[in-house]
């Protein structure tokens, strides 16, 4: 298959193209990153897309909420697409969505497109990934794309950083809930849910709600004008799942009227611009093997005490960095 037949292919929303140009998109090649990168550039989503990010600890529920929600919005007549960005995915060759069986309805679906996390690379490989595979996705028609990703380590960053709204699950437990708040994530969340608000643990999460509303109070809003949504839902039962899309979809028409949407969406772009720019000096800078023998040379000397490690740094530098 030529990349014009793929393009075309993605661009006429054929899941077997899409599917074909994300393993691209994911390969560790060179070569198949250079196709990858040239295919991306020949497709365009032509409509409107919502990107929301999703995330919680493991078990808070996100398969089910996004199964619950995924059904919802094909109901609605959306086509949705899950991706994910799995912190874990070095060591555990990707877990996320590993298990398709909390999914099993919405991946059963015509209208839905589910992939796992890529299983290979650091965090900001996988989120580079997840990022690209976005666009192909929206390329292929999907409106809505749901990114899960596991409370851990920096990942929530990363996908918050790529969505136009990020949502977090959280569970009931009312008392201690605030101390399971990671340091930076409550700035960034958009949509606070508290999940399995059913049987006994219903009164505990309207007590969580109450909670977390008068922690956010304190902080100074992301958004000027647009305030933490909470809800409490039942991804299981299915119950105020409705009510968790009408917030989303209130919020992204927020931003639109401010004139967020659009720019943050540019400023996200420019950011990843940026980043890729370094990741890919970086790359270079140690991947060149003249570089590599120049640096084990001033290495030795640092560990001899021949030569000061800012010293070693400068004349590491001077010296011609190959491309
Ligand atoms: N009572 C109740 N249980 C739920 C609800 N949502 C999910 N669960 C249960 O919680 C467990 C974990 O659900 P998952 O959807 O797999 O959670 P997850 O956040 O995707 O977990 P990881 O993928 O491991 O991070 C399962 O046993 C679900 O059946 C809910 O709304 N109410
Ligand atoms: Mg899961």
């Amino acid at each position: 298959m030529t990349i014009d037949e793929l393009a075309k292919g993605v661009q006429e929303g054929k899941r077997r193209h899409l599917a074909k140009a994300i393993t691209l998109v994911e390969s560790n090649r060179e070569a198949d990153q250079q196709t990858a990168q040239e295919l991306i550039s020949k497709v365009r989503s032509s409509k409107e897309t919502i990107r929301v990010g999703i995330s919680g600890v493991p078990g808070v529920g996100k398969s089910t909420f996004i199964e619950a929600l995924g059904n919802l919005l094909i109901e609605e007549g959306l086509k949705v697409a899950v991706l994910a960005v799995d912190p874990s995915s070095p060591a555990t060759g990707g877990s996320i969505l590993g298990d398709k069986t909390r999914m099993e309805t919405l991946s059963s679906k015509d209208e839905a497109f589910i992939r796992p996390s890529p299983t290979s690379g650091t965090l900001g490989g996988v989120a580079k990934r997840t990022r690209e595979s976005m666009m192909l996705c929206e390329a292929a028609g999907y409106d809505v794309i749901l990114v899960e990703t596991v409370g851990v380590g920096q990942s929530e960053f990363e996908v918050a950083s790529m969505v136009d709204c990020f949502l977090v699950l959280m569970l009931p437990g009312a008392g201690d809930s605030l101390q399971g708040i990671k340091r930076g994530i409550m700035e960034i969340i958009d949509i606070l849910v508290i999940n399995k608000a059913d049987g006994d643990q219903e009164k505990m999460a309207k007590n969580a709600v109450t909670e977390y509303q008068n922690a956010f109070h304190l902080l100074t809003p992301k958004y000027d004008g647009i305030g933490v949504e909470f809800l409490t839902v039942s991804s299981i039962k299915k119950k105020r799942i409705d009510e968790a899309w009408e917030k989303i979809q209130g919020f992204i028409s927020a931003l639109k009227e401010k004139g967020i949407f659009e720019a943050q969406r540019k400023e996200q772009e420019l950011n990843w611009f940026k980043r890729l720019v370094e990741d890919e000096v970086l790359r270079r800078l140690w991947g060149s093997e003249t570089n590599k023998e120049k640096a084990a040379e001033l290495v030795e000397q640092i560990k001899k005490g021949e030569i000061t490690p800012v010293k070693a740094a400068y004349d590491f530098l001077s010296s011609e960095i190959s491309r």
